[in-house]
C-alpha cells in the first residue's frame, strides 16, 4: 500500500543487514531441511524465554499509543499483538514438550539476555511511541521474513518443522506486520529529525539482535 514510507527507505538503505537478519544460515537450514535438530531446540527453547521477555515491551508499546497515538486504531493492531504473544506462549509450551525441551530448566544466553535488555531499554517513558513502535514492526517483521521464507515453493522444510514456520509466515501475521509497517510509517511521516535518527538506530539494533540470537540458535555463542 505504502511503498515510499521511511520504513521502505531504511530497508533499501540497509539491505544487507536485513536480508543478514531474515535469510540467515539457521533459516536457511530450515528452509532446505538440514537443520539439525539440536539447534532448533536451542532456538525453541531461549525463543520462549524471549516472548515471556517481550510482554512488558509489548505492554509499553501499547500504553504509549494510548497515551501519545492520534489514531485509535493503533491501539487495536497492538492488542492483536497482545493476544499473539499469548497464543505463542502456549504454543512453545506445547511444542516443547512435544520435542522433550524442559522449559523450567532454560538458562538464558548472552544473546538473548542481550536482546531483553534492549528491549526493557525500550519500555523506558522517555522513549517515544515512535520509536517504540518502529522497534516492534522490527521484531516482529524479522521472524514473518524469515518464516514465511521456509514455506515458499521451493523449500524443504521438514514436516515437523512446518507449523513453527507457519506461526510466523502465515497471511494473518504478515497482514499484522504490514499494519505494523503502516503505523510506523505514518509516525515516522511527523516525527522530527531526532527521532527519526533515534529510530532508524533501533530498527539496525534489532536487526543485530536477530542476527545475534539466530547465531545463538547454532551454538556460537
Ligand atoms: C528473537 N524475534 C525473536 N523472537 C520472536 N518470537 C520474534 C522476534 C517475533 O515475535
Amino acid at each position: 500500500s505504502n511503498n515510499t514510507g521511511m520504513i521502505e527507505e531504511w530497508l533499501r538503505k540497509h539491505r544487507l543487514v536485513y536480508t543478514g537478519a531474515t535469510r540467515h544460515p539457521f533459516i536457511l537450514s530450515v528452509r532446505d531441511g538440514s537443520v539439525d535438530l539440536s539447534s532448533f531446540k536451542r532456538w525453541l527453547g531461549q525463543d520462549y524465554l524471549f516472548v515471556k521477555a517481550c510482554v512488558p515491551f509489548v505492554a509499553s508499546v501499547l500504553l504509549k499509543a494510548c497515551k501519545e497515538s492520534d489514531d485509535s486504531s493503533d491501539m487495536e493492531v497492538i492488542l492483536g499483538g497482545v493476544a499473539s504473544i499469548n497464543d505463542e506462549i502456549a504454543w512453545f509450551m506445547k511444542e516443547a514438550s512435544k520435542w522433550g525441551v524442559p522449559l523450567t530448566s532454560i538458562v538464558p544466553q548472552k544473546a538473548n539476555l542481550d536482546y531483553c535488555r534492549f528491549l526493557e531499554s525500550l519500555t523506558r517513558s522517555d522513549v517515544e511511541y515512535t520509536v517504540a513502535i518502529t522497534a516492534f514492526w522490527a521484531i516482529e517483521a524479522v521472524y514473518q521474513e524469515s518464516f514465511a521464507h521456509c514455506l515458499e515453493d521451493g523449500s524443504k522444510t521438514p514436516e515437523e518443522l512446518k507449523e513453527t514456520c507457519q506461526r510466523w509466515g502465515n497471511e494473518g501475521f504478515s497482514q499484522y506486520c504490514h499494519c505494523l509497517r503502516n503505523i510506523a510509517n505514518r509516525c515516522l511521516q511527523k516525527a522530527t529529525d531526532d527521532v527519526l535518527s533515534k529510530a532508524e538506530e533501533v530498527v539496525l539494533r534489532v536487526l543485530e539482535h536477530e542476527v545475534g540470537f539466530w547465531n545463538m540458535s547454532r551454538g556460537e555463542s
